[in-house]
């Protein structure tokens, strides 16, 4: 009797350690999700000081063979901010062909050289050589002061020609700014 009651302890322990095991194992899973890095936008606003923030990566994906501004090119990415607004944009290379990016007025025809910039300051630094992958980000300031459609372009020669182009549009209707992917 005393032996049977023992050995019924010493496996009543062994299925608690068991037991054990596995809440440990089972309390692993939420930890590995939580490592998950947040996904940081392309566009935020801030209505406090009408301040934009844009993200305009170039060569982000292969689309239209890395000549695109954060995976859109021809148009297919389209940001929006209301008129007024400050923006601060952050240019980023993410590939070896050196790129840059400048806003000019919609309806100016592609030509090899852009024009000079529609709103003073609205270009990445350098605008017309580009920068390449690994050098510092490229940030710049403009006040989007006047109503319109308009596109942002690279500045390399030959790259708007190529289809390396979005679509800003500064809108006298929007409460806040836009980041849209078609
Ligand atoms: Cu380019």
């Amino acid at each position: 009797m005393i032996d049977t009651q023992a050995s019924r302890v010493r496996a009543g322990m062994v299925t608690g350690a068991i037991a054990l095991g596995l809440a440990g194992g089972a309390m692993m899973v939420p930890a590995a999700q939580a490592a998950q890095p947040a996904q940081v936008p392309f566009v935020t606003y801030s209505p406090a000081t009408h301040t934009a923030t844009v993200r305009l990566i170039a060569g982000l994906t292969s689309a239209n063979s890395g000549y695109n501004f954060d995976g859109g090119a021809k148009g297919a990415v389209r940001i929006t901010v209301p008129l007024g607004t400050k923006v601060v944009a952050t240019f980023v290379d993410n590939v070896s062909m050196p790129h840059s990016a400048l806003i000019i007025p919609f309806n100016v025809p592609l030509t090899v050289t852009p024009p000079a910039p529609a709103f003073p300051g609205a270009a990445s630094a350098d605008y017309r050589n580009g920068t390449e992958k690994g050098d510092p980000a490229s940030v710049f300031t403009f006040r989007a002061n006047k109503a319109g459609t308009y596109r942002i372009v690279c500045g390399v020669p030959g790259h708007d020609v190529a289809g390396m182009w979005d679509i800003f549009i500064v809108s006298r209707v929007a409460r806040t700014a836009s980041f849209q992917k078609l």
